[in-house]
């Protein structure tokens, strides 16, 4: 199948182009950079040496023999050329990866949380808006998080998108309806998600748009069965403290003989999910599409649930590194519980990549090979919630 990759060049969009190319699938990178210019605003780069666009699409003929197209083009601007693509390209499928996803960042100053709110809300409008304009049959995948459904104690396991609700008619009765799970933001960047969300069911209803919204949870690792095959395909590690997510930044600080920095009282729980996995559900969702007139498919990507100082306290065991709590930068749980169902991918035959001890050295490995490329000023979470909150920095600075 024709595939376009929006946001192909990222730390999800790259792999997953890979793995779908090696699959067979003619695969099109989109993508405007904003990723990269973004390291360079914040003076940050990635752990691992990424190679330039041309570089990377080279080294993959050259490893795989197969060709991939790439478009740079900034999907919630440039509108017309969105559409152009999609009529000349005529692609079965469209993945969704193009948002700013960091919190920290989207939460930056104010014209972060304007630049997050424009380029996700608008892009995803366009990509929706674009597909009607062509009267093409495209099925949508898009890249959602876990995050939509809140950090609080739910008391119940998180459903798939939708919860069953009953509602007291005038007489007394019950009227039964099924809604989008209440969302609830903790972020700006989350916000968009969940706004995202209202846009795919108002085109699914009145467009009748093919769409299935993955709630995603913490990525972890960095390599895939196709990275790992040549240097110049390694893919994106990101460390510093509005885009380096919390165990790979955990495995990175306990190599590099940096405190692991825990959030607050480390009671908060968060669902995670390994690359490799992240790679085959793309692979499992393009190839169970929703039907004609079915509603928006939402399926919940994630593998297990892990409380940070429970997580942090297991690489203290394994690399022998100090653990700090830090106050919380953010505004969110000192504590939750989190029980999430995943039987939608599982039904469709997918076992879970689970932490492990292999994977983890891999990750080790990573970074031990990289260490010289860390600028230890990146990696304190100084992006507050708001003006009350205090950076997430160890006290004495860092490395001892
Ligand atoms: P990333 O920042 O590494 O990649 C996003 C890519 O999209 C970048 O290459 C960027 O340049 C591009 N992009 C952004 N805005 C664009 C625009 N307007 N036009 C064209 N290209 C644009 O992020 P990622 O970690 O690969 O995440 C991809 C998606 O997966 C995001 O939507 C994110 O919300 C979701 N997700 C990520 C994680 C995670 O842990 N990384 C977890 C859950 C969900
Ligand atoms: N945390 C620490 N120490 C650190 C960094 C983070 O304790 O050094 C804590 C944070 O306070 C938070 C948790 O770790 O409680 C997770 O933070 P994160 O940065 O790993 O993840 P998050 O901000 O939730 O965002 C990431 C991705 C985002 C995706 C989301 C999935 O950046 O794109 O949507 O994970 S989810 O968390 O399920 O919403």
């Amino acid at each position: 199948m024709k595939v376009i990759v929006l946001g192909g060049d990222g730390f999800c969009g790259w792999p997953t182009s890979l793995h779908l190319s090696n699959l067979g699938h003619d695969v099109i990178i989109v993508d405007n950079f904003s990723r990269r210019a973004i390291d360079i605003e914040l003076g940050a780069d990635s752990l691992t040496p990424i190679r330039p666009m041309a570089t990377r699409l080279k080294a993959w003929k050259e490893t795989a023999g197969r060709s991939m197209g790439f478009v740079n083009l900034d999907v919630s601007r440039d509108f017309a050329g969105l559409v152009e693509l999609l009529r000349r390209e005529q692609p079965g499928a469209v993945v969704h990866f193009a948002e700013q996803r960091a919190a920290p960042y989207s939460m930056k100053s104010a014209r972060t949380k304007n630049y997050t709110i424009r380029n996700n809300l608008c892009g995803t409008h366009n990509i929706l808006n674009a597909i009607v304009e062509t009267g093409l049959d495209i099925h949508l995948i898009h890249l959602g998080s876990m995050g939509v459904y809140g950090y609080e104690t739910a008391g119940l396991p998180l459903p798939e998108g939708y919860q069953t609700i009953y509602l007291k008619d005038e007489e007394g009765g019950l009227l039964e309806r099924e809604i989008i799970y209440p969302p609830r933001p903790g972020s700006i960047y989350h916000l968009t998600k969940t706004q995202d969300a209202l846009a795919f069911q108002f085109y699914n209803g009145n467009d009748g748009l093919r769409i299935t919204d993955l709630h995603q949870g913490i990525v972890w690792g960095t390599q895939t069965d196709q990275t790992v095959r040549d240097e110049r395909l390694i893919n994106r590690f990101d460390y510093d403290g509005d885009y380096g997510t919390v165990l790979n930044r955990f495995l990175m600080q306990a190599a590099i003989g940096y405190p692991v920095t825990v959030h607050g009282t480390g009671g908060q729980t968060r669902a995670f999910i390994h690359i490799q996995d992240t790679v085959k559900c793309i692979e499992l969702a393009l190839e169970n599409p929703p039907a004609a007139g079915e509603p928006v498919h939402i399926l919940n990507q994630m593998a297990e649930s892990r409380r940070l100082r429970d997580l942090a306290e297991m690489i203290s065991e394994r690399m022998g590194a100090r653990v700090e709590f830090v106050p919380n930068p953010r505004n969110e749980a000192a504590e939750n519980e989190l029980v999430v169902k995943n039987e939608k991918f599982r039904s469709l035959g997918w076992k879970p990549i689970l932490l492990s001890d292999r994977l983890l050295e891999e990750v080790e490995e990573i970074v031990r090979k990289y260490r010289e490329r860390c600028d230890v000023s990146c990696i304190p979470c100084e992006s507050l919630w708001t003006r009350g909150h205090k950076p997430g920095a160890p006290e004495n600075g860092g490395l001892s």
